[in-house]
């Protein structure tokens, strides 16, 4: 693996492969050899990175229920961030789900020159006339804003003022940090701030209290049901979830994270922000959890229980118990199909790891290859002793690095992002997207591990990649 890193690395300009070398290693589980991460991405090498706007409107708070998002700027950025994500959410459209909309305040030139300010202000008016149930607004700010300087915080408070909503200004320009993870962060603040700090749950809810077994479930976006998939095991082991920041998430129910017992985090890079808060502000801990693959799920939940009474874990124990035969079944049909098959990953801040233990202790294929898009030294931390050694790591991977890496490594597998999949599927590769699930899922908890196990065995073991041939080593035909 170092002489494959070095070979690919060759094909650079000398300033390009130092920097790159720093960002590629051979791995040992001791975390002896690191990778630097979440630094800016080289010019001209094609990276898979998003930006602040996309990891936090995109990401965190396009979703949230009750509140209407609206793309402050140009219009593309929200035109292409439009229903591109599988954050799936009940509710009434138009009431109090806002998922399927674009709204944005359409910025032109005289906006850019004057401020869009006045035009923000109007946009809201318009906004609480046509959809007068709604909790509030998220204003999300694109790049131009940030670059004259609009004050989209003076305009929510005073549209606070007048209409008595809950609006929140993010300032998210495109142009901020280097990837998506900021987005995240400057989510994780206005939650905090603007909502959780600044209601009561009486406010909304005069007869709600507290009870003993009150979690709040964080950083899960519901991706094809994940969240609901997990918030039912969570009822069938006695917990009580007062509040869900993403997963399907009701806003009006924020206010009672502050009087949870424990915070639940699934994706921590993106939601660890709010949980430290809490717990520094409140004293509620808060837990890192990871519910896909059966044996995360139930080491998970025992953690979980740790937390709680003997009621909790004695309910834990009894869902183990009830379960496990199903996950035996599970194991029986489709390890043998996948035992020692080669996985290569690639994606955002927290799958990665958490896939890969899955593949890995529940169906035994073996990842070579693993990276992130925009993880930082946390994340890569806790992915070092979860690989075996020698597989190959790779931070903010060029889509020039991972052909090369693929193609010398030839996976049976690759899971990945939609501008990664159809290069490696005409390379004649299995390729499974693993933001999206590829339209499938869920796959967390103890249902979702049959789906991904299921999935994962009609990608590798399904026969058309067999028959795929490159079209560029194909004979071109005239
Ligand atoms: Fe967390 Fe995510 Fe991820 Fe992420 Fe993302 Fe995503 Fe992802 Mo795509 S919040 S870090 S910014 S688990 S959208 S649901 S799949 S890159 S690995
Ligand atoms: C994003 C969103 C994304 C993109 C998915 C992909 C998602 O990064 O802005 O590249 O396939 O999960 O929807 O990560």
């Amino acid at each position: 693996a170092a002489k494959l890193i070095e070979d690919t690395l060759s094909a650079y300009p000398e300033k390009a492969r130092k920097e790159r070398a720093k960002h590629l290693a051979v791995n040992d589980p001791s975390g002896k050899n690191k990778v630097i991460s979440n630094v800016k991405c080289r010019p001209g090498v094609i990276s898979s990175r998003g930006c602040t706007y996309a990891g936090c409107k995109g990401v965190l708070v396009g979703q949230i229920k009750g509140m209407i998002p609206i793309s402050h700027g140009p219009v593309g950025c929200g035109h292409y961030s439009w229903s591109t994500r599988r954050n799936y959410a009940t509710g009434k459209r138009g009431l109090n789900n806002f998922v399927t909309f674009h709204f944005t305040t359409f910025y032109q030139e005289r906006d850019v020159v004057y401020g869009g300010d006045k035009k923000l202000d109007k946009a809201l008016d318009e906004l609480f006339e046509m959809f007068p149930l709604a909790q509030g607004a998220s204003v999300l700010s694109e790049c131009p804003v940030g670059l004259i300087g609009d004050d989209i915080g003076s305009v929510a408070r005073k549209k606070e003022k007048e209409t008595g909503k809950w609006i929140v200004p993010y300032n998210c320009e495109g142009f901020r940090g280097v990837s998506q993870s900021l987005g995240h962060h400057i989510a994780n603040d206005m939650w905090r701030d603007w909502i959780v700090e600044r209601y009561e749950p009486k406010d909304l809810d005069p007869d709600w209290e507290p009870g003993p077994y009150d979690v709040v479930y964080i950083g899960d976006y519901n991706i094809g049901g994940d969240g609901w998939e997990v918030l039912k095991i969570f009822k069938a082991i006695g917990l009580r979830v007062v509040a869900r920041f993403p997963t399907d998430p009701n806003v009006w129910d924020w206010p009672k994270a502050k009087y949870a017992k424990l915070t639940i985090v699934h994706c921590a890079r993106s939601t660890q922000y709010f949980a430290k808060s809490m717990e520094k502000k409140y004293g509620i801990p808060y837990y890192e959890s990871n519910f896909i693959g059966a044996t995360d799920t139930f080491e998970s939940l025992r953690d979980i229980a740790n937390f709680f009474d003997d009621k909790i874990k004695e309910n834990v124990e009894k869902f183990i118990e009830k379960w496990t035969p199903f996950v035996e079944k599970v194991k029986a049909e489709y390890r043998p199909r996948l035992e020692g098959k080669k996985v290569m990953l690639y994606v955002g801040g927290l799958r990665p790891r958490h896939v890969a233990e899955a593949l890995e202790k529940d169906l035994g294929m073996v990842v070579i290859g693993t990276g992130y898009e925009f993880a930082h030294d946390d994340d890569y931390e806790k992915t070092y002793p979860k690989l075996g050694e020698g597989a190959l790591i790779y931070d903010d991977v060029t889509q020039y690095e991972l052909d090369r890496f693929v193609e010398a490594l030839k996976p049976d597998l690759i899971g990945s992002g939609v501008k990664e999949k159809y290069v490696f599927q005409k390379m004649g590769i299995p390729f499974r997207q693993m933001h999206s699930w590829d339209y499938s899922g869920p796959y967390h908890g103890i249902l979702g591990f049959l789906r991904l196990a299921r999935d994962m065995d009609m990608a590798v073991n399904g026969a058309p990649w067999k028959y795929v041939k490159a079209p560029w080593k194909k004979e071109m035909e005239v």
